[in-house]
Parts: structure tokens; sequence; C-alpha cells
């Protein structure tokens, strides 16, 4: 069960995903290096999820991400990777990504063709602005864990 650890905070470098060509669908997805998925909490479900993201500490995004094998392509690796909902137009390979996880959206799903699973995860990211935008949430846009000098080793005990 996914209860009781929200919010929950992660940072890491920004790697090198699987090259499938997400920014090409409009959909690049930041990948986080594996000791930083190794440190999710052990009762986390895998599947989409919403909250807060910046990069090298600079503005703060909402952001939609995905925690798991990706059904569609039968990953081996269990993966965490982010989409933020900020157009950055350059690569972001080697900045330092710092995510807030607010809540879940839905677990991951096998879909039939590429444009279904586009068509969910543009779902998921009007889910996430709705959701990043309650009274409850959208205060963790100023939380210190986003400013410079305060990072995270993966767990969530650094705010
Ligand atoms: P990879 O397979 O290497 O993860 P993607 O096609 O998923 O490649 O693209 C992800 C890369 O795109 C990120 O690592 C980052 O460098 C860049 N990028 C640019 N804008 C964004 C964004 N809004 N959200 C996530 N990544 C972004
Ligand atoms: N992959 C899946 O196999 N099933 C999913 O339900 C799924 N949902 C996603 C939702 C979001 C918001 C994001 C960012 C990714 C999702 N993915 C899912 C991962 C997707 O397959 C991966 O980012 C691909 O690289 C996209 O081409
Ligand atoms: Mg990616």
């Amino acid at each position: 069960m996914t209860k009781g650890i929200f919010p929950y905070f992660a940072a890491g470098e920004i790697v090198k995903g699987f090259g499938r060509g997400s920014k090409d669908l409009g959909i690049p997805t930041a990948n986080f290096p594996l000791n930083v998925v190794q440190n999710l909490p052990p009762n986390i479900e895998t599947g989409i999820y919403y909250g807060f993201a910046n990069v090298d500490n600079g503005p703060v995004h909402e952001m939609v991400m995905s925690i798991g094998w990706n059904p569609f392509f039968h990953n081996k690796e269990k993966s965490m990777e982010t989409h933020i909902l900020h157009d950055y137009n350059q690569d972001l390979y080697g900045c330092i990504l710092k995510v807030c996880i607010l809540g879940y959206i839905r677990p991951e799903k096998n879909f039939d063709s590429l444009d279904l699973l586009i068509n969910a995860i543009k779902d998921d990211i009007q889910q996430a602005k709705k959701l990043c935008n309650l009274p409850s949430n959208k205060g963790y846009i100023t939380s210190n864990f986003f400013k410079k000098g305060n990072s995270s080793d993966g767990g969530n005990s650094v705010i």
C-alpha cells in the first residue's frame, strides 16, 4: 500500500534513460540513477505519480512521474522517470533533479498502441495540473527542499 509516505522527497543526477525517443513524442522523461530508485520505500506501489520538481535549484514546476517497469516496453529494470511540465529546450543530463512526490494517479498499464499510451500520459498531465493546484499541495512549491544547499540522498528526511 502507498500510504503515509507523501510528500516524498528525492534528488539525484539526471542520467541517460532507455533512449526510446520519448523526447520526440513530446514527453521527455528525466531518469534517476538506480540508487535513487533503490532508496524508494519498499511499500511504494509502482504507478504514475504527481508533484513538483526543479533542476539545479531552479524554478519549481509541476511534474508527472512513472515508477515501475513500463509494461508497454517490458523493462527489466525498475525506473523512476520524471516529465517536468516545462519547456527547457535543452538537455539536462548531469543536472540535479529534485522531486517532491505528492500523490498517486493510477497504476502502470499496458496499451494496445503507442498512441493510447501517449493519450493516457496527456490525461495524467491534466490530472497533475489540477491536483498540484489544490490548496493542500501548492505550498510545496516554496519548500526549502528545492532551494540551494538543501538536497536529499533519496530519502524523504530532508525538507
Ligand atoms: P532518455 O531516454 O535518455 O531518458 P528522453 O527521450 O526520455 O531520453 O528525454 C529525456 C531528457 O530530455 C532528459 O534527461 C532531459 O535531459 C531532457 N528534457 C528536456 N526537457 C525536459 C522536461 N520538460 N522533462 C524531462 N526531461 C526533459
Ligand atoms: N509506460 C507504460 O508502459 N505504461 C504506463 O501506463 C505508463 N504511464 C506513464 C505515465 C507518465 C506520466 C509517464 C511520464 C510515463 C509513463 N510510462 C508508462 C513510461 C513510458 O513508457 C516511457 O516514458 C516511454 O519512454 C515513453 O516513450
Ligand atoms: Mg527518459
